[in-house]
């Protein structure tokens, strides 16, 4: 649960505030609420100024605010945390208020933001505001709009929202390694017409890649390309918060991409349509239906559906690896071998050696393999008809009829009507299929000689 405490009290952190702006005095940083939960916390519903339907963040929550005279304060504190991905690993990552990504922030289009941040990093850090509309020295760029934010210190950013939509915060302080340890927040700001776009349900997630090894706790911060955590929040499947829905609802979700790679974002049973982006809503008359939304690298998207169909429908990334958590990537092929008498060889070389399944890698979401400590399997997760044999990016939207207005309990797997569900028939039992090993003996009709130009492989 979220508990507050005082943050600040040294003398240096008190100075170096004040130091940053003339406006603010010390003595009225307000508290910094802070959270360590993984699961879904309630939506935090405004206490004063105009009405709107808040958003829930999977696995997160929303920072509380004060008012202060007309400005709203907040209070950001950037420092090392502990994140559990899902049960049995958990990474040691940087982050925000107790948690990474940091909560939510939320407010409304006209609304004066006061936020305060104070970096309890061992290096300097910034805070940027993505897609926001605001005055060039409040855009959080260490070095070219503002000096970094040194340790210990407490820097001001004050603006008015002009627009509604859907943001973000990370840093633009030694970037590449703060968001590869999980620096990054969701910052939505609602319309000031409660009547504008309405929703009966609003989800919000950042998707973030770590390249963490089996049996360690800390990213690999100088990666480019070869992640293999894919995370929803920092969360990882079987981890990531399912989507309860009611049926009937009309459904908003919203998704931020500070990976280094795009991923098509793809949900089952409905169609959506791609509302807004980090620009800006997008005219009805834009929009046109989809079930799968690409979301770019540094951007975000909102999609909408209206909940018509109960049921428990898969969502996730479509990159297959995606949805997969950490694994050797020099796995062989090992469709068509029996490889019994191999693995014992391979064994007494290496004792934990596992090979590919011989007739896929399904085997795999269904063995209780020993693992190395904190690391998760491959594939992984139980369905009410099996293993699910996803991991990363996957969870589910449940749809049922009649949760109440912003229940967010988990329900049970859903009890499909009798004669709909896809069922085996009486069949004459047909071996599966084997690929025969050896090469085809009769020769080709024609052989044919390809002389290709050198080519250079690196960086595929
Ligand atoms: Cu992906």
């Amino acid at each position: 649960m979220i508990s507050r405490r005082a943050v600040l009290g040294s003398a240096a952190v008190l100075a170096g505030a004040s130091a940053v702006s003339g406006r603010v005095q010390a003595a009225s940083i307000p508290e910094a609420a802070t959270s360590t939960a993984t699961t879904m916390q309630p939506p935090l519903f405004p206490s004063s100024g105009p009405d709107y339907q808040p958003v829930v963040t999977l696995n997160g929550w929303t920072l509380p605010w004060r008012m202060n005279g007309d400005w709203k304060e907040f209070h950001l504190v950037a420092e090392p945390v502990v994140r559990e991905f899902a049960p049995g690993m958990v990474a040691h990552l940087w982050g925000y208020n107790g948690q990474a990504p940091g909560p939510t922030i939320e407010a409304v289009e006209g609304d004066k933001v006061r936020i305060f941040v104070t970096n309890k990093l061992p290096e300097h850090t910034s805070v940027h505001w993505h897609g926001m509309l605001l005055p060039n020295g409040m855009d959080g760029v260490g070095g070219l709009t503002q000096p970094h934010i040194k340790p210990g210190k407490t820097f001001v950013y004050e603006f008015v929202l002009k627009k509604s939509g859907t943001f973000m915060y990370h840093p633009h302080s030694d970037e590449m390694v703060q968001m590869a340890m999980g620096m990054m927040g969701f910052f939505v700001v609602h319309p000031r017409d409660r009547k504008f776009m309405p929703v009966d349900r609003d989800f919000v997630f950042l998707a973030s890649a770590y390249a963490i090894e089996p049996g360690s706790y800390l990213p690999k911060v100088a990666e480019m390309t070869d992640f293999n955590m894919w995370t929803w929040n920092s969360r990882v499947f079987p981890g990531i918060d399912t989507l309860p829905v009611r049926l009937g609802d009309r459904v908003r979700v919203r998704m931020g991409n500070l990976t280094m790679t795009n991923h098509p974002m793809h949900i089952h049973g409905h169609e959506i349509f791609v509302t807004c982006t980090d620009g800006g809503w997008v005219p009805e008359t834009a929009r046109w239906p989809e079930v799968t939304i690409d979301l770019p690298v540094g951007s975000m998207r909102a999609f909408e559906f209206v909940a018509d169909a109960p049921g428990d429908w898969a969502f996730h990334c479509h990159k297959s690896h995606h949805t997969m958590n950490a694994m050797g990537h020099d796995i062989r092929n090992f469709v068509g071998v029996q490889k019994r008498d191999l693995v014992k060889s391979v064994r007494k070389l290496v004792p934990d050696y596992m090979p590919m399944g011989s007739a896929g890698m399904a085997d795999m979401g269904e063995m209780e393999m020993p693992l190395p400590d904190n690391t998760l399997p491959m594939m992984t997760g139980f369905g009410q008809f099996g293993p699910i044999e996803m991991g990363g990016m996957f969870t589910t939207v449940k749809i049922r009829e009649g949760l109440a207005a912003n229940d967010y309990t988990d329900p049970p797997p859903y009890k499909n009507p009798a004669g709909t569900v896809a069922y085996e028939v009486a069949s004459a039992t047909a071996p599966p299929a084997k690929q025969s090993a050896s090469p085809p003996k009769s020769k080709p009709a024609i052989e044919m000689k390809v002389i290709k130009p050198p080519m250079n492989h690196k960086g595929h």
